[in-house]
């Protein structure tokens, strides 16, 4: 289970850094594109009885909920009035346009008061009131008072009388309102909302599909005529796009969307967690399957823009990967919930990959501009935007980061886990005990960790500490061997009692598996968790000319800014021959040495335009 979030503060720079980007500058800038795009006046509309006007995507409600969210979290950290005005707009707004039966959503009432629940496969319904029960459950826990609760509770009943077994057999195309269900479930203590989420968890993929009998239903189907181009494969239901070709249980591989894809993993772990075994099983072979072969060393996932999501194993192109913001983060969240369930720390180090790569690339220093895609090459023609059409990617990186202290620290029973060592304080409890848990570190920057607790009253119990996965060798007095990823020491522990590890961050290059056509011949570089990349601006020259040269070695300068840390720094060499004339010709190489600077991919793009590279053609100069 995750940790609550007001229990977690992140004191680690670089996340307080990206953080309080989004607290001063990006949470209004977001909502007033809310504004500005109809959004927030879709609900307005709702609540003066109009119809008509709807404005924008059928999803866009979802945005505002992430939103409110992300601003709940924020005012947990620093209650500034603006985050506040955020809450209590979108509540009002949203309470303004609910039905009197605990439905919300803005475009059916106004577009299509007629046409609810018609067309689950497509509509999103059940993916925004997904997303408004999270932020109604983030919102109570910040603010208290009721209200949201209330507001939650209107819209789980809601769902739990309209869907379930003996009444109707139905779930949502996106997947969402399974995780939205289980966290109202445990936060506001109602068993129905868990039942109804584990029942649609067990429905999916299972036949009849709802789902296909809407693509055969002449009214449904003219109600998302594009249906079947990408829910069928020659004309016959296939359903896959949505993880609905077969139950969990029976999957051994992640397909379709891949967010829909995340969000059904993070569905499933939240309301069995590691218990059921076919699902754990079907789980880990899907993890291993994913992580293997279909994830970018950005922690990247679904490489496809056709559906947003997976194609085949090891095709994992770097110029058009599509590694949307919200897939990365969906992994972090299945990441986060298996390295709970399971207790192994390899699940936290694919977490790390993606939080600290694929993910922070989203969104730049200022919070005001996102990436939807993450490309591990680029032109210079890619570039953050203010805002999308589809912008699912700006508030949920921001409900995201700003919660990040849900992720990083568990705790259950008798034990603590530091499940990633960045500085933190957190408000645990061991076996009853209130224990804070001060974490001191400069991870992932540097590696002296300090763990030091603080329990109410002595209290025996296990503290574990992860040793991420991409630690070059570690140290830690009395232990030579983690245990799945972890050191444990098990003892009465009393004020004041604290742990140390060292860990060596030493930068090196990473070589990928040969089946991945597009990165042959080439090496990528790591330093602990951050994957770097060559910038245009450092090397002076388009970086697809630069050839690297591995025997040189790697040095590392540091950087003041705590989202970048450390700069690192590569020899080799630019093909710097003239070209004019025909486009081939046998020409020799001019080949002028250089030593060029590589920053944390999750920081490129924020120095101007510029052609960018991961995978770095490597050779002798
Ligand atoms: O459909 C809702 C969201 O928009 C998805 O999660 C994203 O992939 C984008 O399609
Ligand atoms: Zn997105």
């Amino acid at each position: 289970m995750l940790a609550p979030h007001t229990r977690v503060r992140v004191t680690a720079p670089l996340v307080v850094a990206w953080q309080d980007a989004l607290i001063h500058q990006g949470l209004s800038h977001q909502w007033r594109m809310c504004e500005e795009t109809g959004r927030t006046e879709n609900f307005r509309r709702v609540a003066r009885g109009e119809k008509g006007g709807f404005a924008g995507r059928y999803y866009n409600d979802s945005d505002v909920y992430k939103l409110a969210e992300a601003a709940a979290y924020a005012h947990a950290l620093t209650p500034e009035p603006h985050l506040k005005a955020i809450l209590d707009e979108a509540l009002g707004l949203v309470e303004g346009a609910q039905h009197a039966d605990g439905y919300v959503g803005t475009f059916i009432s106004l577009a299509h008061p007629d046409k609810r629940y018609l067309c689950l496969a497509a509509k999103h319904e059940m993916y925004c009131m997904g997303h408004l029960l999270e932020a109604c459950c983030a919102a109570e826990e910040v603010l208290g008072g009721g209200r949201w609760q209330a507001l939650g509770e209107s819209v789980a009943d809601h769902l739990v009388s309209t869907f379930g077994p003996g009444r109707r057999r139905g779930y949502g195309g996106h997947e969402e309102v399974e995780i939205g269900l289980a966290r109202t479930a445990r936060q506001f203590g109602r068993p129905g909302d868990l039942e109804l989420s584990r029942w649609m968890t067990d429905q999916r993929g299972t036949r009849p599909s709802p789902f296909e009998d809407e693509i055969n239903d002449p009214v449904s189907l003219a109600f998302a005529p594009t249906l079947p181009t990408i829910w069928c494969d020659a004309g016959k239901y296939d359903g896959s796009y949505a993880q609905d070709d077969k139950p969990l249980r029976d999957q051994t591989t992640a397909v379709g969307h891949a967010v829909r894809a995340m969000y059904q993993y993070c569905g499933a772990m939240d309301v069995y967690g590691g218990d059921d075994t076919g699902l754990s099983e079907a789980l880990l072979r899907i993890w291993s399957s994913l992580t293997e072969r279909r994830m970018y060393v950005t922690g990247g996932i679904g490489s496809s823009f056709a559906n947003e999501g997976f194609t085949t194993d090891f095709d994992l192109p770097n110029r058009t990967a599509y590694a949307e913001t919200c897939a990365g983060i969906g992994l972090c969240m299945w990441a986060a919930r298996m390295g709970a369930a399971f207790g192994d720390g390899r699940f936290f180090d694919i977490f790390e990959r993606s939080l600290f790569n694929g993910v922070l690339s989203g969104m730049d220093f200022a919070g005001t501009a996102y990436h939807y895609e993450n490309p591990l090459e680029s032109e210079g023609d890619h570039i953050r935007q203010p805002w999308f059409d589809c912008a699912c990617c700006p508030p949920n990186i921001a409900r995201f980061i700003l919660s990040l202290g849900r992720y990083l620290v568990s705790w259950g029973g008798g034990t603590v886990s530091v499940d990633v060592p960045l500085a933190m304080e957190a408000q645990a409890e061991m076996s009853g005990v209130p224990v804070k848990v001060v974490v001191e570190s400069e991870y992932p920057h540097k590696g002296s960790v300090v763990v030091r607790v603080h329990p109410q009253s002595p209290v025996y119990g296990t503290l574990r500490v992860r040793v991420p996965g991409t630690a070059t060798t570690w140290s830690c007095p009395g232990h030579t061997h983690p245990a799945h990823g972890y050191l444990s020491w098990t003892k009465e522990w009393k004020d004041g009692d604290e742990v140390v590890l060292d860990l060596e961050l030493r930068p090196e290059f990473l070589r990928c598996d040969p089946r991945v056509n597009a990165n042959i011949g080439r090496v990528a570089v790591q330093r602990g968790p951050l994957v770097y990349c060559l910038e245009e601006k450092d090397l002076g020259a388009r970086v697809q000319r630069f050839v690297v040269d591995e025997s040189a070695g790697l040095t590392e300068s540091s950087d003041a800014d705590p989202r970048v840390g450390h700069r690192l720094h590569v020899h080799g060499a630019i093909d710097a021959a003239d070209w004019h004339g025909p486009l081939y010709q046998a020409k020799a190489r001019q080949m002028m040495p250089v030593t060029a600077a590589l920053v944390p991919y999750a920081t490129w793009g924020n120095r101007g335009q510029g052609s960018m590279q991961v995978w770095l053609a490597a050779g002798r100069a």
